[in-house]
C-alpha cells in the first residue's frame, strides 16, 4: 500500500498543479494583453472621432468654395458690375448710340439731372453751329438748354431760355439777350451759329435772326464739358436748380464749322436721317452720360415732367 501511495502521489501532485493552473486567476501576461487591447480600442475610437470632425470641416469649406465660384460665374455672365444706372433705370453711359425716334426726358426740378458730353477736338474752334429740338411747358422760368464750358469760360457756348421766355445766347462769356420768344407747350426747332468773325445767328422754327457780333477773334478752347439741361457756372459744376431745364429734348447736333443754310433748312423742315458733315455731336451716334433723373425715352413714351 505504501508503494501504491508512493506511486499515486506524484500523479496527484501533477493533477493538483494542473488544476491550480486551470482554476488560477489570469496571469500577469493576460492582464497586460487586455490593457493593451483596451488602450488600442480607445485610441482607435479617438482617431475615428477626430477624422469625422476633419471630414465635416472639409465638406463645409468645399461647400463655401462652390458657392463663391457660382457667385463669381453669375457676376461674370451678367457683366453689369461697372454699369451705372440712372434713377429711372436707364443705362448711365452710352457710346455711339443711334437715338433716332428717341428723346431726352428731364422730368424734375433738380440741380443733378443733366446729359453730359465730353468732346476732345485737337484745335480751338473758330466756328460752331448747334441744332436741337425741345419742348417745355414753362413760359416763365430760366432754363438752360445747352451749356458748353471750358477752363477759361463757363459760358463758352450757351443757349438759354430767359424768365420772359426769350432766348439768350453767349459765346466765351460774351452774351446776347434776344427778342426771340421760345413758345412753351410745343416742340421747337432751334439752331445757333457763331464764328470768330463775330457773326452770330439763331433760327427758331424756320425763322432766321441775325444777332450783334459776339466773341470776335476769340476761339473756343479744347476739352470742353457739355451739360444739356443745366447751366454750368464753372468748368463742369456750379449748377443752379433755378436754371434747370424741365421738359424734353431731341435731335441734338453740333458741327465745328459755320452756318450752312442748306443744313439748317434741312434740319428745320424734317428730322434728317443722315448728315454728311463732320460732327462734334451726332444724335445718330450719341456719346453721353445720364445723371440724376435725366433719361432716354422713345418718342412715343410720355415724359411726366413736373
Ligand atoms: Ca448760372
Amino acid at each position: 500500500m505504501m508503494s501504491s501511495k508512493r506511486t499515486e502521489e506524484p500523479y496527484r501532485a501533477l493533477c493538483t498543479f494542473q488544476e491550480s493552473i486551470d482554476n488560477s486567476e489570469p496571469s500577469v501576461d493576460s492582464e497586460a494583453q487586455g490593457s493593451i487591447y483596451m488602450v488600442f480600442n480607445s485610441v482607435k475610437s479617438q482617431d475615428t472621432g477626430r477624422a469625422w470632425r476633419v471630414l465635416q470641416v472639409l465638406v463645409a469649406v468645399l461647400g463655401l468654395v462652390c458657392v463663391l465660384l457660382m457667385i463669381g460665374i453669375v457676376v461674370l455672365l451678367t457683366g453689369n458690375t461697372c454699369t451705372v444706372l440712372s434713377q429711372n433705370g436707364a443705362y448711365g453711359s452710352q457710346a455711339d448710340i443711334d437715338l433716332q425716334n428717341k428723346k431726352l426726358c428731364f422730368p424734375k426740378h433738380t440741380d443733378t439731372s443733366y446729359v453730359k458730353i465730353v468732346l476732345d477736338y485737337e484745335e480751338p474752334l473758330t466756328h460752331l453751329t448747334l441744332c436741337m429740338r425741345y419742348m417745355t411747358m414753362y413760359s416763365r422760368k430760366e432754363q438752360s438748354l445747352f451749356s458748353l464750358a471750358t477752363h477759361s469760360y463757363s459760358n463758352a457756348f450757351l443757349l438759354f431760355i430767359e424768365k420772359n421766355g426769350k432766348l439768350y445766347f453767349a459765346v466765351n462769356d460774351d452774351s446776347i439777350y434776344t427778342h426771340i420768344v421760345s413758345p412753351p407747350g410745343q416742340w421747337n426747332s432751334v439752331c445757333a451759329s457763331w464764328s470768330t468773325c463775330g457773326t452770330a445767328e439763331i433760327w427758331l422754327n424756320g425763322n432766321r435772326f441775325s444777332l450783334q457780333r459776339i466773341s470776335t477773334g476769340r476761339s473756343i478752347e479744347t476739352k470742353p464739358i457739355i451739360k444739356i439741361g443745366q447751366d454750368q457756372d464753372s468748368y463742369g459744376g456750379s449748377l443752379d436748380i433755378a436754371q434747370c431745364f424741365v421738359g424734353e429734348i431731341s435731335d441734338v447736333y453740333l458741327w465745328g464749322h459755320g452756318k450752312s443754310n442748306s443744313l439748317v433748312t434741312q434740319f428745320m423742315q424734317t428730322k434728317p436721317s443722315t448728315y454728311h458733315d463732320n460732327f462734334l455731336i451726332n444724335w445718330r451716334a450719341f456719346n453721353y452720360t445720364l445723371s440724376g433723373h435725366a433719361t432716354v425715352m422713345s418718342n412715343a413714351s410720355v415724359c411726366d415732367a413736373d
